[in-house]
């Protein structure tokens, strides 16, 4: 059993500094994929890629086709709140054109 206080080992603490290192922490990213599907018009994704990733047109076509062929690409990568209206912007902007695009962000 453990009592009373441990032996003195004369250091004392008058004069400790305890140095912490100054930890800058950059704050995490979020890819934003776009997803492929059988229905949304190929120009329509190559508008919403020119209007919200400020793609050219030769860019966002590019894009367009990986997405087509693969299955899904990265679009950009931005801070969380970035992210998030991106996601929200392109949503919005296919759901008002009847369109089933897909988009989503994940941590990089
Ligand atoms: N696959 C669609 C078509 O053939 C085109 C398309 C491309 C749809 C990319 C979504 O994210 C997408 N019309």
């Amino acid at each position: 059993m453990m009592t009373g206080t441990p032996p003195d080992d004369g250091e004392g603490d008058a004069d400790i500094a305890v140095k912490t290192k100054p930890r800058t922490k950059r704050p995490p990213l979020y890819k934003v994929l776009l997803l492929n599907d059988d229905y949304t018009p190929m120009e329509f994704v190559v508008h919403v890629l020119e209007r919200f990733f400020g793609m050219t047109h030769a860019q966002a076509f590019e894009v367009m086709l990986t997405v087509h062929k693969k299955g899904v690409a990265v679009v950009g990568v931005f801070s969380h709140e970035i992210a998030e209206t991106k996601v929200g912007q392109v949503m919005d902007f296919a759901r008002r054109h009847q369109h089933p695009l897909q988009c989503t962000m994940e941590k990089e």
